[in-house]
This record gives C-alpha cells, sequence and structure tokens, in this order.
C-alpha cells in the first residue's frame, strides 16, 4: 500500500509499470494530467473553459495531476498529494525559468497564436522550446512512480504534448488518451513550426487523440500524414512507431442541468439585481471572455459601434456588457490588446454616450461564476465572436441559462467551434462588422416565436453534449481499443 508522509508526499516503492493485461485490477483509475491542477477549494474560482470542463471529471477515486501553481527555485519531479472528495490532487512545482520559457515562452508565444491562426504573433526560439521539452519530461517522470499498470492516462492540452513521448520513453506501457482543447492547424501553417514533426510525434506516442471538431481532427491527421508519413483509416486510426493510433472527435460540453439551475438562482442575486437596476428597461448585449486576443474583442466592440451607426433606434435602448478576465499578462501581446481595448471602449463612448447613457461596459476584474450566471439570464443577446475557438464554453453556457419562456438570442462566430453544434444561433463572421451588427439588430427585433424555436433547439443540444458525456465518451475510447 502507499503511504501518505507527514509532508504530505506519497511513498511508495520504486516499480515499473507492467503491462496493462498483466494487471488483474478490473476498474482502470482514471488519471486525468493537465498543466495547471486547481486546488480543491480553488475549483469553482478558476476562469477558463478546461478547469471548469475537468472539474466534472475528477471524480472519487480519479487522480488530478500536474503543476501546483507555484514557482519554486527547481522544477520537481517528486509530486506532492493531497486528497479532497475521493480525488488525489498531485502537482509539481516549476522552476521561475522553465516556467517563463515553458508557459509564457513556447506555450503561450508559440503555440497558442499559431493554433489560433495568428502566425504573425508567433514567437519562436530554441531555449523556449528546449524548456518545454524539459518541463513535459518532469511531468512524466514525476507521475512515472504514482502510476498503477491499469490506470488510464488522460493529458490535456497544447502544453503538454511531448509528454507522452517522455513517457514512453520511460517504458510507460499503458493507455494514454490526449485531448487538445483548442483548433489544430492545417499542415501549411504548422509548417511555420521548425519543431512541428515532434509535436505530432507527441501525439502519435498516445493511443487516442482527441479533437473538438471534425474540422480540427482532418487538420491532425493531414499533418501527420505529412510530417510522419502514415497512412490514416477511415476511422482516424493509424500506425505510428508499431502502435496504433485513434484520432477521434469528442466535443466539450458543460453540465447543463446544473448550470440552469444555477442561472436560475442567481436571476434574484444581489448582483443581478443591481446591474437590473443600472438597466432600466434597456436590452443588454453580453460577452464573457478571457483578456485574449483569439476571442475577438476589438472587433466585437467595433461592431457593436456599427450597430449603433447603423441601426440608430438601438441608441439609448441597449447596453453591451464585456467581461473580460485578465489572462497572461507576462505575455506582451497580452498587455498590447489591453492597451487596444481601453482605445477602442473609449472611442465608442466618446461618439455615442449620453449624460445618462454610456452604451459600452468594459470591466476586467474578475466576476464570480454565480453573477455571470444571472447575467447571462437577463442578456437579450450572448455576443461571442472569437476569431477562432477551440469550442467556447460561453455559448453553451449562454443558451442554458435563459428563461425558455423568453430566451434571448446567441449571435456566435463561425469560427468557434461550438458553431459546428449550435446552428440555430446566429452565425457570423467575426471579421465583418457590419454582419455582427446586422445580426444583433436582426436578434434585437426578433419575435418571440423565433426565438423560443431557436433557443429550444439549441438546449436540446447543450443539454445533450455534456461535459460529463464528453469525458464518458473520452474515457470510452481509452478503454476499448476496438471502439470506432
Ligand atoms: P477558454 O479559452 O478559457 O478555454 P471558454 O471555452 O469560453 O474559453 O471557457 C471559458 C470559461 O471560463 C467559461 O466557463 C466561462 O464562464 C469562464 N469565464 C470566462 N470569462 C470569465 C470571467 N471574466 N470571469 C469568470 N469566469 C469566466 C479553452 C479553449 C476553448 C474550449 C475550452 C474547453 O480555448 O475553446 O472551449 O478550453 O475545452
Amino acid at each position: 500500500m502507499n503511504q501518505l508522509a507527514s509532508n504530505g508526499v506519497l511513498e511508495r516503492p520504486v516499480k515499473k509499470p507492467v503491462p496493462a493485461a498483466a494487471s488483474r485490477q478490473t476498474t482502470a483509475r482514471t488519471i486525468i494530467v493537465s498543466n495547471r491542477v486547481p486546488s480543491p477549494t480553488e475549483k469553482a474560482a478558476t476562469a477558463g473553459g478546461l478547469a471548469v470542463a475537468l472539474a466534472d471529471a475528477a471524480t472519487p477515486g480519479s487522480m488530478w495531476f500536474g503543476w501546483s501553481g507555484k514557482r519554486a527555485h527547481d522544477t520537481s519531479t517528486k509530486a506532492n498529494i493531497t486528497v479532497a472528495d475521493g480525488v488525489t490532487y498531485a502537482t509539481i512545482d516549476i522552476a521561475e525559468r522553465d516556467y517563463q520559457q515553458f508557459y509564457n515562452g513556447f506555450s503561450n508565444a508559440a503555440l497558442w497564436p499559431l493554433f489560433h491562426y495568428r502566425t504573425g504573433l508567433l514567437r519562436f526560439n530554441r531555449p523556449d522550446y528546449e524548456a518545454y521539452r524539459t518541463v513535459n519530461r518532469a511531468f512524466a517522470e514525476a507521475l512515472l512512480p504514482l502510476l498503477e499498470p491499469d490506470d488510464l492516462i488522460w493529458i490535456h492540452d497544447y502544453q503538454l504534448m511531448t509528454m507522452a513521448t517522455e513517457l514512453r520513453a520511460l517504458g510507460v506501457t499503458n493507455r494514454i488518451g490526449f485531448f487538445l482543447h483548442i483548433p489544430f492547424v492545417p499542415p501549411a501553417l504548422l509548417a511555420v513550426l521548425p519543431t512541428a514533426a515532434e509535436l505530432v510525434a507527441g501525439l502519435s506516442a498516445c493511443d487516442v487523440v482527441g479533437f473538438q471538431t471534425v474540422g480540427d481532427r482532418t487538420a491532425f491527421l493531414d499533418n501527420a500524414e505529412i510530417l510522419l508519413k502514415t497512412r490514416p483509416d477511415k476511422h482516424g486510426r493509424y500506425t505510428y512507431n508499431g502502435r496504433s493510433v485513434h484520432a477521434v472527435v469528442t466535443p466539450i460540453g458543460i453540465d447543463a442541468k446544473k448550470f440552469e439551475q444555477q442561472a436560475l438562482r442567481a436571476e434574484h442575486s444581489a448582483d443581478a439585481q443591481r446591474l437590473e437596476e443600472s438597466l432600466g428597461d434597456r436590452a443588454l448585449v453580453l460577452g464573457v471572455d478571457r483578456l485574449d486576443y483569439s476571442k475577438g474583442l476589438p472587433q466585437r466592440f467595433d461592431a457593436f459601434g456599427r450597430l449603433l451607426y447603423a441601426f440608430p433606434q438601438h441608441r439609448r435602448c441597449v447596453n453591451f456588457l464585456q467581461i473580460a478576465a485578465r489572462s497572461r499578462q507576462e505575455v506582451g501581446s497580452y498587455q498590447t490588446l489591453r492597451r487596444e481595448l481601453d482605445r477602442r471602449a473609449g472611442d465608442i463612448n466618446g461618439e455615442f454616450s449620453d449624460f445618462d447613457w454610456v452604451p459600452l461596459r468594459y470591466m476586467t476584474h474578475p466576476v464570480k461564476r454565480n453573477a455571470i450566471a444571472g447575467f447571462y439570464r437577463r442578456a437579450n443577446i450572448g455576443l461571442v465572436t472569437p476569431l477562432r475557438d477551440g469550442m467556447n464554453l460561453v455559448a453553451k453556457e449562454y443558451v442554458a441559462a435563459q428563461d425558455q419562456v423568453n430566451p434571448g438570442v446567441l449571435v456566435l462566430s463561425r469560427f468557434a467551434g461550438a458553431a459546428d453544434e449550435l446552428t440555430e444561433a446566429l452565425i457570423v463572421n467575426p471579421f465583418d462588422a457590419d454582419e455582427v451588427a446586422a445580426a444583433m439588430h436582426e436578434a434585437l427585433v426578433m419575435p418571440l416565436e423565433e426565438r423560443v424555436a431557436r433557443h429550444d433547439a439549441l438546449l436540446a443540444k447543450v443539454r445533450t453534449s455534456t461535459a460529463q458525456h464528453f469525458c464518458e465518451t473520452f474515457i470510452a475510447y481509452l478503454r476499448d481499443p476496438t471502439r470506432n
């Protein structure tokens, strides 16, 4: 048996993982691996889609492994363990220098812009990439002694694309899955990255590789074919290094029922009441995002300006509230974005404000999820217009939060993964401010009957494609090598 030492570190006999087939254990444990592991008390407060979705996946008996959020002198390869509500949280600290290069550097200044089709923002350098490899190796080394033979390892997102390579090099034969929360890019774009082949090989060291949309999976398979000379079959299976890899599409969702109830309760919360009083009978257009250039916020502000310009009947009758949680502020392009938004918000308010009406409210400090749920319910329009987005859970939360008898309208970018599923939204091109403005106008004057019909169809989808469904489907693929 493993023992918890007084310092909270799990002590266990050193052993080599053995092939899954050799074990007699019947229920495999799921090990979720993500860059950042929220502490159990932090779970609900975290802004960010991955943490929100995986909070539902961390069920009793499972383990959540990753970075503690602490920066230390050295990157550790021995995990600290805490157990809460039956979930084991195993975390390591990362050295300040590694953090800068692995996280702010390669992950967020190279991979994030590239995977969101923004090659102009990509900053690549070798030392950052080496640090990325080093941290991925440290993750693998720290996880190794915690592994049981039958454990299913489920790695998440772009910060950990080479971790499976390291686990295999350490002799791990467990089944490994990887899910990419952000888009994957076609070969012509990935070719910009000098280390592209190593990343695709990293994912190909897994048994199952999951994507948000069919388009993302196709892009990945095209890259694997070119860079690794693989030959995928019609199910997305191919052989690499003598092992079978299965590329699957498993779109992420939310806990719809829970969110519906939360929004219903939040409608009468103090925050929702304050918002209501400040609005009077004006319509509310709402945006909720991390402050990130992939979310299309400058373009969204412009579109709202175009609405007021081209449809003057809405002046004084509508307010746009943009909640934009500050994010990755140590990365230069995020600082530039913030200044840009300050300027555009000032321009719009300077042009259209009256002495008793300010059209655009823009805030960057954190807002509690409960308050946000109430705000969604009050909003006549959920304005979700990323330039590129893996899925976008805000779109799904907005749908779940609506009053079914008198719902608002979702205006959704065609470049969000969610647009593949949520086809009854008003689908727009976020680069076209006039098109987005026209969609907002259409939403503001849409008859109740049409709003209800569109919302009924959207809600049915959000209730079906939940976070739980996402986890169960992915794990089913991971568990069963024959599943198509
Ligand atoms: P994100 O880019 O973080 O996630 P998203 O899917 O919209 O984007 O999730 C954001 C989550 O954080 C939502 O649950 C939202 O309510 C919450 N949130 C956003 N802004 C907030 C704020 N100001 N205050 C409090 N909470 C806030 C990444 C990918 C997405 C993908 C998810 C999940 O970029 O494409 O959908 O992972 O896979």
